[in-house]
């Protein structure tokens, strides 16, 4: 707000005592009406007589229906299914020799962020845990104005020329005669611009794989996606790509658990970042960037402009930055994820643009859609999206204008008002875009490395893990399998042989296409071993979900110890039982049950753990719904432990080839699924489940195919 003081001391509490000042105290006073009048009665309109008819004088009738009539806003065109939380930023190192952005000048200072995380292609109301993108913006409210960086969990897109972004979007959106498939590219004119733009080759081989599930928000990294520069307080500018790289490691789901959870618990991913606030497990990743000097631009195989290619970490390691840590949710969804307003082309100084062409086009765009989204120029003044710093400028009136500039003078220069608000030399925080020298022609044309669609592809394909690609060849015989044309099946078979000739053959295999005739080698195109979901970090299992399954007569002892245990390495546990209440154990002990089989399901835990108890595991015997949970959670590869007689549910279900402990025997450890016959060891026991945990998934498990889930 023009008139607001400046605030010199910017830390994370910040945004908050700024964003106090809006938030409504519904305990303040009685119920009024918009103007401030108390209104005596909500239920009943005013009417002549207790039938009616109704009057139009009834002030508070009409208020209330009219704002209600104009509640919905139109939602992102793209993007429009997120959520979002506050926190707060940390530089990690100083940054002054790179970049003159103060936030990134002294180690440990803070500022406050908020994020919001998304899927692109479904509706606002669509589920979480579909195949796509997510988006991963971050805004800082920093001490030189707000910086925005809009990201993606992926490292590349689809196209490399914002002009086509339309064409993209229209594509994989739902078809426009029948508006259908939802929050889905598995449809003809999503596979049909592929097949007819190969440039879009490496960005699909990335949303096949297993990072277009994503366990969580929290689990996922994110990228800045387009090059960016630093430039340094002398001027001198070097190309960045930023990473976030999550503390949890980079996990997913399995395709078969996501469409599940789709149905069971559409909202799994917000109610995941919102719980694991609640519960002290903050999300936390740290920031890197990779730079490349400007003078070694072309030393390399790929454009530095094209946002269809990685920049390989081996050849240009990141640097890590900073840390970022989320602690407080949203107070009110609508207020703070629904409006908040990201734009690429927020920077502060010290940070500035290349001239890749799908950046360039971003950078009109975001503000642009803001305007119909959030209706006219003033979204700023919006709370989520106003900065820290005061603001001064000649910009006036407008839709929704809530600031009330008090200056006679609304251009510049002026003399009337001693030439105020007036602009700052560099010297003095003013932003001097990077005096980049270009020459050239004016031309509809790319640069010539930007036609090489398929090297990365291959280097993508060669990097993956043999579940990995399993599980990407899966996906595509899915995707291209709902496919209607014919001629596209074919085309993406011939089109992916530019990839690897065995992966197209494998795909062809799935959906009734012919071989391609030739093919490319991906074998021979080396390794980029960042790229792969299974070097990353595995060793903890915090925030992780175990679903305990019991029934009264449980056997107490031993399952309160690994309980104890789970939730001092960070897990947190849930009693999960045929009904609601509390369950009676064999020694008279009592745990109350958290969830019933028909208010969850196995894909809502990261692991299981079966109770022992002889009357427990008999009645969990016999229940179709506990013999489901098992299985489901076994094909899905997921950490399954069973205690004593519990070990006996594991036997009714179907787990083949998986050796268990004997009755009364040691703890036994096979493929994640761990269990002891004897409480002699429980210690042993729970290290050995909670290492199960950590692994994330058992993929070995997969070629199981056979288990009934
Ligand atoms: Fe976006 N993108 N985008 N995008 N994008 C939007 O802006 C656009 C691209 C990304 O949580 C829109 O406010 C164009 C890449 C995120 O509010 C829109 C192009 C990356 C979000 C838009 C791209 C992104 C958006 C829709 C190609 C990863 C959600 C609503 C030139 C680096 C931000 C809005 C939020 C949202 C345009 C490509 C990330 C229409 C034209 C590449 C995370 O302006």
């Amino acid at each position: 707000m023009g008139g607001r003081k400046n605030i010199s001391n910017i830390d994370e509490g910040n945004k908050d005592r700024q964003l106090d000042y809006f938030r409504e105290n519904p305990k303040d006073g009685h119920l009024t009406t918009n103007l401030g009048v108390k209104v005596s009665n909500t239920d009943d309109s005013l009417k002549i007589g207790p039938r009616g008819p109704t009057l139009i004088e009834d002030f508070h009738f009409r208020e209330k229906i009219t704002h209600f009539d104009h509640e919905r806003i139109p939602e992102r065109v793209v993007h429009a299914r997120g959520t979002g939380a506050h926190g707060y930023f940390e530089c990690l190192k100083p940054m002054g020799e790179f970049t003159a952005a103060k936030f990134l000048q002294e180690k440990g200072k803070r500022t406050p962020v908020f994020v919001r995380f998304s899927t692109v292609a479904g509706f606002r109301g669509s589920a979480d845990t579909v195949r796509d993108v997510r988006g991963f913006a971050t805004k800082f409210y920093t001490e030189d104005g707000n910086y925005d960086l809009v990201g993606n969990n992926i490292p590349v897109f689809f196209i490399q020329d914002g002009i086509k972004f339309p064409d993209l979007v229209h594509a994989f959106k739902p078809e426009p005669d029948n508006e259908i498939p939802q929050a889905s590219t598995a449809h003809d004119t999503f596979w049909d611009f592929v097949a007819s733009a190969p440039e879009n080759a490496h960005m699909v081989m990335w949303i096949m794989s297993d990072r277009a599930i994503p366990r969580s928000y929290r689990m996922m990294e994110g990228f800045g996606v387009n090059t960016f520069r630093f430039v340094n307080s002398q001027g001198k500018g070097r190309f960045v790509r930023f990473i976030w790289k999550p503390a949890l490691g980079t996990h997913a789901l399995v395709w078969d658990e996501a469409q599940k959870l789709s149905g069971k618990d559409p909202d799994y991913h917000r109610r995941d970042l919102y719980d694991a606030i609640d519960t002290g497990a903050f999300p936390e990743y740290e920031l890197y960037v990779q730079m490349i000097n400007e003078e070694d631009e072309d030393k390399f195989d790929f454009d530095v402009l094209d946002a269809t290619k990685i920049w390989p970490e081996e050849f240009i390691p990141p640097v890590k930055i900073g840390r970022m840590i989320l602690n407080r949710k949203p107070d009110n969804f609508f207020a703070e994820v629904e409006q908040v307003a990201f734009c690429p082309g927020n920077v502060v100084k010290g940070i500035d643009f290349s001239n890749d062409p799908l950046l360039q086009a971003r950078l009109f765009s975001y503000i642009d859609t803001q305007i119909s989204r959030l209706g006219g120029p003033n979204f700023h003044e919006i709370p989520i999206n106003r900065p820290l710093v005061s603001i001064h400028n000649n910009q006036r009136d407008g839709m929704h204008r809530m600031t009330i500039n008090n200056s006679k003078t609304s251009y510049s220069p002026n003399t009337l008002d001693d030439n105020h608000p007036s602009p700052a030399p560099s010297e003095e925080g003013g932003y001097v875009h990077y005096a980049e020298k270009v020459d050239g022609r004016k031309v509809r044309e790319r640069g010539v490395k930007f036609r090489d669609f398929f090297s990365q592809a291959r280097l993508f394909w060669n990097s993956m893990s043999g579940p990995e690609k399993a599980h990407i060849i899966r996906a595509f015989r899915f995707e291209v399998g709902k496919v209607e044309s014919k001629k596209t099946r074919q085309m993406i078979v011939d089109m992916f042989a530019n990839v690897d000739k065995g992966l197209a053959i494998e795909i062809a295999n799935g959906i009734g296409a012919k071989h391609p005739l030739e093919g490319a080698d991906a074998s021979k195109a080396g390794k980029s071993p960042t790229v792969s979901m299974e070097n990353t970090a595995k060793g903890t299992i915090k925030s992780r979900v175990i679903a305990i399954l019991a029934e009264d007569g449980f056997s107490g002892s031993g399952l309160m110890e690994v309980m104890e245990a789970l939730v001092r390495a960070g897990g947190q546990v849930k009693v999960v039982s045929s009904a609601l209440g509390t369950l009676k154990g064999a020694d008279g002990e009592e745990i109350m049950v958290d969830k019933s089989f028909l208010t969850s399901a196995s894909v809502m835990f990261d692991a299981i753990l079966v109770a022992g108890g002889r009357k427990s595991t008999d009645s969990l015997k016999v229940s179709g719904d506990a013999i489901h949970f098992i299985n489901e959670a076994f094909k899905h590869c997921k950490a399954i432990g069973a205690i004593y007689d519990g070990i006996g549910l594991l036997q009714a279900s179907s787990l083949e080839g998986i050796t268990l402990a004997d009755p009364k025997g040691q703890v036994k450890s096979d493929l994640g699924v761990v269990t002891t016959g004897t409480a002699s060891n429980m210690d042993v026991f729970s290290k050995e489940f909670i290492s199960a945990i950590a692994q994330h998934r058992h993929w070995k498990r997969e070629l199981n195919d056979q288990v009934p889930a």
